[in-house]
């Protein structure tokens, strides 16, 4: 396959003024004709004439009305044009029922819709499928179907016909179409400037029940992004689809987002609170697409970052404003750690902004979302609050209706602010995560922090040159109040140290509060430091920080040198737990563990070999010895932050319920499960009951659980997907495997829907000592139905082969298990182009 360079871009030869389709849709022979005004580009020096198309069936074609026979190939086709404007005409027919891949305008339970990022469009119809082209469309759609949707606003329609159009030029990543017999959740906004907005979610019928909470998120997501950014929504109407079978969480088409129905339904009965919240997050990020992504775009697909990095960002602001800012922090440092700082450690690493790859697709990573996102935290950390505003001002006035570059991003930011960014871009050409080792001395009252930072050689980088990382401190004096408070150390050297003065006693410091850049800390530190910092600490981040610190050192002494579980955590992180004043929601985060995976990577990076089943052991331990630490906390907890009253998704309400979930965990270790079964049969949402079903699974007790859940459930695609995934997870390792193939033997299981299919495989993924069982059962698994997905989905395959992408963590047994695998994947004929590429670099 073909690699692609960032270096090669140059523009597309043609500049286009209006684009016209028509579609006649049949499940099996849809008509796409298209109507394209192009004109010469006269910044673009190469005018060949090549348009995108992939299993196109070409009907006809014609340059201003005069029929041609273009050259084609697998990948489009290209024929001689005039110098001048002209007209290109085509009919092509697909087929949407047969498009397993969900690229392109596909079928899913009845209904048309589409998906064209990044490069779906190509199997519409011809077409220069690069997101630099852009320009306005119009669309009729002929169906029989009772809605028929497109981007923009609506025109004409009547009896088996509708038309859109789309006023706002734009590339064809965001084309989309929609035709089904769907229903609608109707609402409206009136923007800040007074223009009035129709608000639509639609849904299959028997769903507009689950609509409500989604609209409220748009709502607030409309509201926010004037109040913040100053961003207006710009078109008529505003329409949401849910679709049950989708690659992804959802997309951001001009005017018409399409969204797996995860991602946008909701109720009490069947979604968690952690749903709810994501379901804000998705919508509110799909919404600000439409300024940081659609009315200003990216040139070429390695500017992902540009839209992803910062519209994740935004998300994220918006929910730290509509929740709890550190508790979303925390949440967000948790799953940048377990999915990025894990990509950036093995073959898959690579820099936010990639100078090349061989399918795209397999670039909407970790990183470029990610840590694409803590880029822009730092930021505007460096530059400040004020001329962060100042410089996205700049950008949106700049570049809107462009496609831009991360060096229009950063120049809007030096213009700005004066400042050179230089040295900051590298952070968007380096991969890797630095190591940040800190020492620090005391003498004369003078506290000096001497800090070195390293990153380790990347696939295709083997020198690292020192980024700016700003290091944000506090300092604790010893009896526990704060004596600095918290100040942005800007490091820009290889090493560098800082002083601070008129101290009367070394402080503890508290280095790298709120996670102010993402690199990994290593420093020196003491339990009792650690459990005074969980203590004392007024930095959340830092607080949460000091107590999982604490347990993964436990841990690690566990594991490695069969210690017993740390008193010190013990007691430290039970103290944290009594504490009334401290937010449940912090309290439930900061009695969770690390992950079984963080623990493989800390002991790697230690020197020594993970076994995962040790791990897992240790984990056991240590969960049951903080039970019996806290048998009288617990009940206690448990009791105090039950909710009465009706169901809110609210952060109060989520709050209470996970810190009595977690003392429900401690509960159910002591009493078996007694106290988990009462709660599961009197549970009046899904958040309990399913809390309580995982119980009663860890505690072996879950049998008529389980059978009773798939009984109330089986009606529910989303819930029954839990159903698959919550078995798995909670499986003793040595079952995990055999749970997870047992279920995909399970009637309701079926690899043509991705969330039933990562709910089951993702299931078995997830489980990490499951799934790496030193029989080997596990990788073979994974790997079978992988190379089943992949003829049907590549998209979906690719992206699951990255559970292999630690391999060479493990032992030579567990190394010669997975390198057989991965093998026979790669030897498998035909294989897309996504999962050989994941494949081959994870073998490299
Ligand atoms: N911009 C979108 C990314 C995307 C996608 C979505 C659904 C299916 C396939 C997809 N490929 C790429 C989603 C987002 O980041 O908002
Ligand atoms: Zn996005």
């Amino acid at each position: 396959p073909q690699t692609i360079y960032l270096k090669d871009y140059t523009p597309f030869g043609y500049l286009i003024d209006g684009v016209e389709l028509t579609f006649r849709l049949h499940p099996t022979a849809t008509r796409v004709i298209s109507r394209i005004r192009f004109r010469p580009n006269p910044d673009a020096t190469d005018h060949r004439f090549f348009l995108h198309g992939e299993g196109l069936t070409l009907i006809s074609a014609a340059i201003d009305g005069q029929t041609v026979t273009p050259d084609r190939t697998d990948t489009g086709l290209t024929c001689p044009v005039p110098d001048a404007p002209f007209v290109w005409e085509a009919e092509v027919e697909i087929s949407p029922s047969t498009n397993t891949a969900l690229e392109g305008l596909y079928m899913s339970n009845g209904m048309y819709c589409t998906q064209c990022e990044a490069e779906g469009f190509r199997n519409i119809t011809y077409y220069p499928d690069r997101p630099d082209v852009m320009a306005p469309f119009s669309v009729r759609i002929e169906g029989d179907e009772k809605i028929l949707l497109s981007n923009g606003n609506p025109g004409n329609s009547g009896t088996g016909f509708a038309e859109w159009h789309d006023p706002w030029p734009k590339p064809a990543y965001l084309f989309a179409l929609v035709a089904g017999d769907l229903v609608n959740h109707p609402d409206t906004f009136t923007t800040r400037s007074g223009k009035k907005v129709e608000l639509n979610i639609w849904v299959r019928p028997g769903d507009e029940g689950k609509c409500a909470f989604g609209m409220q998120a748009l709502r607030d997501s409309m509201t926010w992004d004037e109040e913040v950014y100053g961003r207006e929504y710009d078109l008529d109407i505003f329409n949401i689809v849910a679709v049950d079978d989708f690659n992804m969480g959802a997309m951001e088409n001009k005017g018409l987002n399409i969204f797996n129905s995860s991602a946008v339904l909701a109720s009490p009965e069947t979604s968690t609170d952690t749903n709810f919240e994501r379901i804000e997050a998705i919508i509110a990020h799909e919404y600000f697409h439409n300024w940081t992504g659609n009315r200003i775009t990216c040139r070429d697909w390695f500017q992902l970052c540009l839209k992803e990095g910062l519209t994740v960002y935004r998300d994220s602001q918006f929910t730290s404003d509509m929740r709890s800012a550190p508790v979303k922090r925390i949440s967000d440092v948790i799953a940048l750690r377990a999915r990025q700082f894990r990509e950036d450690n093995g073959p898959l690493a690579h820099p936010v902004r990639p100078d090349s790859f061989v399918e795209i697709n397999n670039f909407y990573t970790a990183t470029v979302y990610e840590k694409g996102a803590e880029l822009i935290g730092i930021l505007k950390t460096l530059v400040g609050d004020n001329a962060y505003a100042k410089a996205l001002d700049l950008y949106f006035n700049r570049h809107d209706g462009e496609a831009c570059t991360i060096e229009d991003w950063l120049q809007a930011f030096e213009d700005a602010t004066g400042r050179d960014l230089s040295q900051f871009k590298r952070w968007y050409e380096q991969a890797g995560t630095p190591r940040l080792s800190v020492a620090d001395d005391f003498k004369d009252g003078t506290y000096t922090l001497n800090f070195e930072q390293k990153t380790p050689a990347t696939p295709g980088q083997d020198i690292k040159d020192a980024r700016v990382i700003p290091i944000a401190v506090g300092l604790i004096g010893p009896n526990g109040d704060e004596v600095h408070e918290t100040t942005v150390l800007e490091m820009t050297g290889a090493r560098q140290s800082f002083r601070f003065d008129g101290l009367s006693a070394k402080p503890i410091p508290s280095i790298l509060r709120g996670f102010s850049a993402p690199v990994i800390l290593e420093r020196e530190i003491t339990n009792a430091e650690r459990a005074f910092l969980l203590a004392h600490d007024t930095d959340p981040f830092n607080k949460w920080e000091a107590g999982l610190s604490l347990a993964r050192d436990g841990l690690i002494a566990m594991i490695h040198d069969g210690a017993a579980p740390d008193s010190a955590y013990l007691d430290a992180v039970q103290t944290m737990a009594r504490d009334d004043s401290l937010d449940p929601a912090f309290r439930a985060l900061a009695l969770g563990l690390p992950s079984q995976d963080d623990l493989a990577q800390a002991l790697y990076d230690q020197g020594h070999t993970p076994d995962p089943q040790a791990i897992w052991e240790a984990l056991e331990t240590l969960r049951h010895a903080k039970a019996q630490a806290m048998q009288d906390l617990a009940p206690r907890l448990y009791a105090q932050y039950q909710v009465t009253g009706p169901y809110q998704p609210n952060a109060e309400q989520s709050g209470a319920r996970s810190l009595a979930n977690a003392a429900l965990a401690m509960i159910t270790r002591l009493d078996g499960g007694a106290q988990a079964q009462r709660q599961y049969d009197n549970a009046s949402n899904m958040t309990q009951q399913l809390a309580a079903w995982s119980c009663l699974l860890q505690a072996g007790k879950g049998e008529a659980a389980t059978a009773a859940f798939y009984d109330q459930w089986q009606h529910d695609r989303l819930v029954i997907d839990k159903w698959f995934m919550l078995q798995i997870l909670n499986a003793d390792p040595a079952k995990t495997a055999d749970t997870a193939a047992r279920l995909t033997k399970h009637p309701d299981f079926t690899m043509k829907n991705p969330n039933r299919f990562r709910s089951t495989l993702g299931g078995l993924t997830a489980s990490s000592a499951g799934f790496h069982h030193a029989s080997g059962k596990g990788y073979e698994l994974l790997a079978n139905w992988l190379i089943r997905l992949d003829p049907l989905n590549p998209q979906t395959t690719a992206r699951m082969c990255s559970a292999f992408e630690t391999w060479k963590r493990y032992d030579s047994d567990r190394q010669v298990h997975i390198k057989a695998q991965l093998e026979r994947i790669l030897d498998t004929p035909s294989l897309s182009r996504d999962t050989t590429e994941m494949v081959t670099r994870i073998l490299a």
